[in-house]
């Protein structure tokens, strides 16, 4: 009886939140692909994320980030190999992530190649001529044999951008890509690669046919539309710009469905897109702090976390912690925006555009409409994964399987169509977040030599669905002791 009381207790609450705690990759037939961040186990206290942390059940993929490249050799390297591998007593964390895979069979573990300190030179080089790429797709062979992952994610950012870049490297990445694929097929590897959403990015990066052909993922990096690079207030990842935007230009468009949108009318296969969502905020400095209106200026300088040290940049559990943590001088404002589709929080000068359970399942529920691949998340140890500041571990995780397993309930029901990929310029929803630069790719950042914790670039619907089960729950809830409690007397 009390045990079923306080079960009743336990559900109740985490519905409250919305969140459906029986929700993971079993629930649905869409990609959650996740990207570990192998030097997060370097973070202090309790930002230090080890892949022992990881929750096979949330992922279908996860992703191990960074391994190099040898700009000699144009082989693939490990960065961190007393982190990654076990020589001379390291920690290993290659061979404790593919021990998940015992634990969920439908694991794919891949490792990812590239990021943005990496630079995009030696990249452009290694894909200049087919002795290069030869060298480099043995060394890949090698490398995954060797350790046992299950395919490459290549991040190269960007094709013909950056220093070092050329204008044929897009031309030589389809190449690269289309020998690499030849290659993979033979023994069942996956191949993907992670993609800037800025369509400037996109134009002189990719042949969007051609990629979609060799990759089985295309993993959109749908977020650092803005930052504070950008000198001007905006959103990491809005979903939409105002209906009467003045960007009516394509090409300058900055928001999750415009890089959709644009992608697909480019040639992209939608049930190969997965769109990204970071697991982090863009901070920025007022330069008034009674101006907050997206396009408001900044002073050009995002204060740090304590975990993830790195100016403009603050993981989700850093964010959750900063609106939990009530004390003096500390007095965030957290809002909602309701053309992008995301919140942002402010106290004094500071300014902060992020992602919560609700934009996320936003955005899953975007992905599952359009007919598309899935949703990939930058990355799960910024999620609350302690948890410090929720009632569950990986909240932004469980939003997306919960909402994800929602939406697979809801195509179901009688009466409604089976959810198609959209032909490539339809879209679905008619007010399409605001309008700036296109996510900066120039080498004119800070942040390209400096060797800190740098990263990735590197429905209102899941609250009702959450409801609906939520009742279904306490309806249960007050039956099960009826029951029990009956069962007893006789
Ligand atoms: C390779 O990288 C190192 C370190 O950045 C640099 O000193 C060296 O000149 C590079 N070599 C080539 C062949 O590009
Ligand atoms: C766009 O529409 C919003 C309301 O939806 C309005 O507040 C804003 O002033 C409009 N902006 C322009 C440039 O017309
Ligand atoms: C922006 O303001 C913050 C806080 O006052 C300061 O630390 C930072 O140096 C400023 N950045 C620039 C570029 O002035
Ligand atoms: C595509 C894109 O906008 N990438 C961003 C990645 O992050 C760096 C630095 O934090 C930005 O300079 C890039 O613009």
């Amino acid at each position: 009886m009390l045990k079923s009381l306080s079960l009743c207790l336990i559900l109740a609450c985490s519905y409250a939140t919305g969140l459906d705690l029986d929700a993971d990759v079993n629930s649905h037939n869409k990609v959650v692909a996740c990207y570990v961040a192998g030097w997060s186990a370097y973070r202090p206290n309790n930002g230090a994320f080890t892949v022992d942390n990881i929750d096979p059940m949330l992922c279908t993929h996860i992703i191990y980030a960074f391994a190099g490249l040898d700009n000699v050799t144009y082989s693939i390297k490990s960065l961190d190999s007393f982190l990654d591998t076990e020589e001379g007593g390291g920690r290993g964390q290659y061979k404790k992530v593919m021990n998940f895979k015992k634990k969920q069979p439908r694991l794919k573990v891949t490792i990812a190649i590239g990021g943005w300190n990496e630079g995009s030179g030696k990249y452009s080089d290694m894909a200049e001529t087919p002795e290069n790429r030869r060298l480099f797709i043995n060394s890949v062979l090698a490398f995954i044999k060797k350790h046992g992952f299950d395919g490459l994610d290549m991040d190269w950012e960007y094709p013909g951008s950056r220093v070092g870049s050329r204008p044929v490297d897009r031309e030589n990445f389809a190449l690269l890509l289309k020998e690499m694929r030849t290659e993979f097929d033979k023994s069942g590897l996956i191949l993907t690669a992670a993609i800037g959403a800025a369509p400037q990015t996109i134009n002189r990066a990719y042949d969007v046919p051609a990629i979609t052909q060799h990759l089985h993922y295309i993993h959109i990096m749908a977020y650092d539309y803005h930052g504070s690079w950008d000198f001007q207030i905006g959103h990491n990842a809005p979903l939409r710009l105002p209906v009467n935007s003045s960007t009516v230009d394509l090409e300058l468009r900055l928001s999750v469905e415009d890089t959709i949108t644009y992608l697909l009318k480019l040639g992209a296969s939608p049930e190969k897109l997965v769109v990204g969502i970071p697991f982090y905020g863009r901070t920025f400095t007022l330069v008034d702090r009674n101006l907050r209106d997206i396009g408001s200026a900044s002073n050009g300088t995002g204060f740090q976390g304590p975990y993830t040290r790195e100016d403009g940049f603050l993981g989700y559990n850093e964010i959750c912690k900063e609106l939990t943590t009530k004390k003096e001088g500390n007095e965030w404002v957290e809002q909602w925006d309701d053309v992008a589709q995301v919140p942002y929080m402010y106290n004094g000068e500071k300014w902060v555009s992020f992602d919560n359970q609700r934009s996320v399942a936003i955005k899953a529920r975007y992905a599952f409409n359009q007919g598309l691949g899935g949703l990939m998340v930058w990355a799960i140890d910024n999620d609350d994964f302690m948890p410090e500041c929720s009632n569950v571990r990986y909240p932004l995780l469980r939003a997306i399987n919960a909402e994800l397993k929602a939406a697979s309930i809801d195509s179901m029901k009688p009466g409604q169509a089976p959810v198609t990929p959209k032909s490539k310029d339809s879209n679905s929803d008619p007010n399409s977040g605001h309008d700036k630069k296109p996510g900066q790719t120039s080498d004119t950042t800070s942040s390209e030599d400096s060797d800190n914790d740098i990263e990735h670039g590197h429905n209102k619907s899941g609250q009702a669905s959450g409801i609906k089960v939520f009742s279904l729950n306490l309806l249960l809830c007050v039956l099960t002791p009826v029951i029990f409690t009956f069962s007893i007397l006789h």
